[in-house]
């Protein structure tokens, strides 16, 4: 059945950009277009970046803070933003951006029309797309992957005929304009040359080489010529100056190796290392049904625009989130970014970079419930690369230890604020609400060894706020000046604002981390007097509270928002990816969240990708499948791509990873100590099977259900120790070893 499920295929080549199929091996991705008389794959390669790295800090930030905080302590709003704007942003205010790698074409060496029986595809199962097509009855295939293993990108072309492959191959950027040379090294091999722009700017290679079985490779000019060849394999691959001294030798050297391998063998490598990571996890929901399944994938989407069923295709979307994690995040890349790895703009919206104020936070949501933990580590290792300027941050702008970080970050981890825009520029919160992504990746693997070494960055994020809370009147520690990203709050007076005093969100995010910092200080046995320092700091922190319409509050004060419908829900970061709201721990908290979003909600919240993302997972911990599951068909009514892409609008790949997060939130949680099967089951899905989800204790979830209950569970320890599973009001206690595999006895957790 997943053979059906775990693909993406289409009867046409792709249109546009948001039509074209990407691959990726976090490191280097490609969009293929599939196009029969001119392929294009544009490239990507995640550390081709703007310029080099930079101390932005604003020369007049902490001479000026006071002040800022004196006015804002006293409701003088525009007065504290006009200053603050002025001295806080960093200078210049943006920070570096992601630029394209290039395109690589191919003009094959017939025309457009005249192709029969075309199907393009993505196959999820192996990581391969695939153009398939009949010209003057001849049959062409082009496959296309990227190898983690051997760091290329592979494409290979075959012919139902022999002699039939004859095209000429080129790279390119910007129309020759946006790299320095494009040089013939061997008889088969291009490289492209360039620097990006502004000072200390990334200097990148690409290279390829064409590899063909009968006839003949040559070059001209510019150009890979080859001619009626029977099969073709052109191995591509790209490094910059960011990883590697000499990256162009560096290339070839990856060609070299990549080429001694056939193309078997490359393959082989490459679907064995994905499978191992993306066959972990398998979901049914449902089998597209003969009419389903002779609609590709663009009219199945159509078809769900309509109002129609197809959870088949709801399966396809969580394992394609999967898919683009494994190709846009993997050991010694890059994080995902705001596009994943897959950007075609030489200045991409918001920069293509790192938004920390919930946008990368979201790509890794499903990293460790889907069972694709080591695909966390390049946002750990970037969390490094920040905490080094995040000192300085704090420091020299807040006279604070420890490290800090605002609402964006790029590649070289910069963590002076962003913009000079107020609803969001000045958030201190950025490197707090990463560090709890260290604390999760502990409490799934319970890798005490990753906790030892993790946990400097935890206490350096929580002793900055050591310093930067302020007792107030009220004798509550509060960050000033922050802002809740990115609503705007409206005074009794009528005066509006967005600069202020102990957002809500900052409260819970600080709570969060002062939490996991405790924890790990006591599973550790360390640090016992900065322990007892968060304990007492963690009770004067303000607490959620319920305002006058029965919501969680936004802000410190019962203010009037705005934009009720506004796309940020920062205040109900306690309810989802927080702990602290839940149903059974804070019926009362719970309900105010509850209102909270159908306020937002009413009010139109909800509009892009992220947000509707952020909503699913919110209905989720809320138990209340039904309301999921529509906010799930909205995401793909609404908010996404004909290639499945999310769309914010434009393309910006959170949406796909909270969405994939939120389907897997629905069947199982383990947030409360415990692990809760099937918690918010959407009716509609009635009949289902899940393997391989992770729960928190280091433990790994199969569950079948039948007729909406539960009818099969087995528990894997990886661990080892006490596990308790619940399932409506039945409790079961497991006392489990490591390696360990326990089947439930359905009458054991049938509800009595
Ligand atoms: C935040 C959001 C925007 C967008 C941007 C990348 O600023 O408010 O909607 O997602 O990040």
């Amino acid at each position: 059945m997943n053979q059906l499920n775990n693909r993406l295929w289409y009867k046409r080549p792709a249109q546009d950009w948001n039509e074209a199929l990407p691959i990726g091996n976090g490191r280097l991705g490609g969009m293929v277009f599939g196009s029969v008389s001119r392929e294009r794959i544009q490239l990507n390669e995640d550390s081709v970046w703007y310029g080099g790295p930079r101390d932005r800090h604003n020369p007049d930030a902490l001479k000026y803070l006071p002040q800022i905080r004196k006015l804002l302590s006293e409701g003088r709003l525009k007065e504290a933003e006009e200053l603050a704007a002025m001295t806080m942003p960093g200078t210049p205010e943006t920070q570096r951006h992601y630029e394209p790698l290039g395109d690589f074409y191919i003009r094959m060496s017939h025309t457009e029309n005249g192709a029969l029986h075309y199907e393009r595809e993505l196959d999820l199962d192996q990581a391969i797309t695939k153009v398939t097509y009949t010209f003057n009855d001849v049959t062409y295939q082009r496959e296309f992957f990227t190898s983690y293993p051997d760091q290329v990108m592979v494409i290979r072309l075959t012919a139902s005929k022999e002699n039939s492959i004859s095209f000429k191959a080129r790279l390119d950027r910007g129309n020759g304009r946006n790299f320095d040379e494009l040089e013939a090294v061997s008889k088969n091999t291009l490289v492209m040359r360039g620097e990006t722009g502004g000072s200390n700017g990334i200097v990148f290679r690409c290279a390829v080489q064409a590899i063909a079985e009968n006839g003949s490779v040559k070059t001209l000019g510019n150009h890979l010529l080859v001619e009626e060849a029977d099969t073709v394999t052109l191995i591509l691959t790209a490094a910059t100056s960011f990883r590697f001294e000499n990256p162009e030798q560096q290339c070839l050297q990856t060609l070299k190796q990549a080429s001694q391998k056939t193309y078997d063998e490359l393959r082989q490598r490459h679907i064995q290392d994905y499978q191992a990571l993306f066959k972990r996890v398998n979901l049914e929901l449902g089998t597209p049904d003969k009419e389903q399944l002779q609609l590709d994938t663009k009219q199945r989407l159509e078809r769900i625009k309509k109002g129609n069923e197809d959870l088949a295709l709801i399966s396809t979307y969580f394992q394609y989130g999967r898919y683009l994690l494994i190709s846009s995040s993997r050991p010694q890349s890059l994080p995902a970014n705001l596009q994943g790895i897959w950007n075609n703009d030489m200045l991409p919206p918001w920069d293509s970079k790192f938004t920390i104020n919930i946008n990368t936070q979201m790509n890794y949501w499903p990293a460790e419930l889907c069972n694709l933990s080591e695909c966390h580590q390049p946002l750990f290792d970037h969390i490094e690369r920040m905490r080094k300027n995040g000192r300085i941050t704090a420091q020299v702008m807040y006279g604070c230890r420890g490290f800090t970080a605002h609402h964006n970050t790029d590649i070289w981890g910069d963590t002076a604020p962003q913009d000079i825009y107020m609803p969001a520029t000045i958030w201190p919160l950025g490197a707090a609400w990463l560090c709890l992504h260290l604390w999760e990746h502990y409490e799934f693997t319970r890798d005490k060894a990753f906790l030892e070494k993790s946990y400097d960055s935890l206490k350096e994020a929580a002793l900055f706020f050591v310093d930067f809370l302020i007792e107030n009147e009220d004798g509550q520690l509060i960050t000033t000046p922050s802002v809740s990203p990115e609503n705007t709050y409206i005074l009794p007076n009528g005066e509006k604002g967005t600069l202020c005093e102990a957002p809500s969100m900052d409260s819970q995010i600080i709570y969060a981390l002062f939490t996991s910092c405790i924890s790990a200080s006591e599973i550790l046995g360390s640090d016992e007097a900065f322990r007892q320092q968060l304990h007492n700091l963690r009770e004067k922190l303000p607490k959620p509270q319920i305002g006058k319409y029965g919501q969680i509050q936004e802000w410190l004060e019962d203010y009037e928002e705005e934009e009720p419908g506004h796309r940020h829900i920062s205040h109900l970061f306690a309810l989802y990816p927080g702990r602290q709201i839940s149903p059974t721990t804070t019926p009362d908290l719970s309900k105010a969240a509850e209102v909270t979003l159908e306020r937002r909600l009413r009010s139109g919240g909800g509009h892009t990708g992220w947000s509707r993302a952020w909503i699913i997972n919110m209905w989720a911990r809320l138990e209340n499948g039904e309301e999921a599951y529509y906010h799930i068909l909205e995401l793909l009514k609404s908010s996404t791509l004909p290639n499945l892409f999310d769309n914010h609008p434009p393309f910006q790949i959170d949406g796909n990873f909270g969405g994939t997060a939120g389907i897997a939130e629905l069947l199982v949680q383990s947030h409360q100590g415990k692990i809760h099967l099937l918690p918010a089951l959407p009716k509609q899905w009635q009949t289902g099977k899940v393997t391989g989800l992770r729960a928190r204790g280091g433990f790994e979830v199969d569950i079948t259900w039948e007729n909406g209950k539960l009818k099969h569970v087995v528990i894997h320890s990886l661990k080892g120790g006490k596990c308790t599973v619940s399932y409506q009001s039945e409790i079961i206690e497991l006392d489990t070893e490591a390696e360990h595999t326990y089947p439930l006895e359905i009458n054991h957790i049938e509800t009595k």
